[in-house]
C-alpha cells in the first residue's frame, strides 16, 4: 500500500482514485461512493502533479505491480495529474475535470481532454466522477462476470426510476 492512500472496501484495491487536492473530494467523492456501490475496492488520496511531482510520477509508475487495474484522476485547473499519470502507466487512466471557481470548468475538461497521440486519457464531464466510478467498474467488469451482473442491474435500476418517474408525469 502506497503510504499516499487509504484503502476502501474489502480486498485489495484495484482502483487507485486519486486527485490534486484534498479541495477535490466533494467532487471526487462520487467515484468512491459508486465502487462501494458496486463492491469494487479501491483506494483514494491526494497526488499532487504539481506540489508532489516526484511521488506523483512514483505513484503511477508503481501503480500496476501493486495490484490497481485501473485508475481514476481528477484534478481542477491546470489539470495535469491524469495526464502525467498515463505517460508513467499502461495501466487506463478515467480523468475528470473538477470545476474551481473561475471558467466553469473549462480549464479542467481541456487541460485534461487534449491529450497528445499515444497517452490515452479517457475524460468524462465536467464534475463526472461518478461516471468514472462506473466507467472503472465496466473496464474491470468486461473481465468479471459477477461485477458485470451488478453492472446490468444497476442499468437495469436506472430504467426502473425513469419509467417510475415518467409514469409519475403522467398520472
Ligand atoms: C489542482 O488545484 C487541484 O486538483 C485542485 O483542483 C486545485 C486547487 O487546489 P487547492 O489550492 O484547493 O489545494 O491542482
Amino acid at each position: 500500500m502506497s503510504d499516499l492512500v487509504t484503502a476502501r472496501g474489502s480486498g485489495a484495491p484495484l482502483v487507485g482514485i486519486v486527485m490534486g487536492s484534498d479541495s477535490d473530494w466533494p467532487v471526487m467523492s462520487a467515484a468512491a461512493e459508486v465502487l462501494d456501490e458496486l463492491a469494487v475496492p479501491h483506494e483514494v488520496g491526494v497526488v499532487s502533479a504539481h506540489r508532489m511531482p516526484q511521488a506523483m510520477l512514483a505513484y503511477g509508475a508503481d501503480a500496476a505491480g501493486r495490484g490497481l487495474r485501473v485508475l481514476i484522476a481528477g484534478a481542477g485547473g491546470a489539470a495535469h495529474l491524469p495526464g502525467m499519470l498515463a505517460s508513467v502507466t499502461s495501466l487506463p487512466v478515467v480523468g475528470v475535470p473538477v470545476p474551481l471557481k473561475y471558467l466553469d470548468g473549462m480549464d479542467s475538461l481541456l487541460s485534461i481532454v487534449q491529450m497528445p497521440a499515444g497517452v490515452p486519457v479517457a475524460t468524462v464531464s465536467v464534475g463526472g466522477a461518478r461516471n468514472a466510478g462506473l466507467l472503472a467498474a465496466r473496464i474491470l467488469g468486461a473481465s468479471d462476470d459477477a461485477l458485470r451482473a451488478r453492472l446490468d442491474d444497476f442499468r437495469s435500476s436506472l430504467e426502473a426510476s425513469a419509467t417510475a418517474k415518467g409514469a409519475a408525469l403522467r398520472a
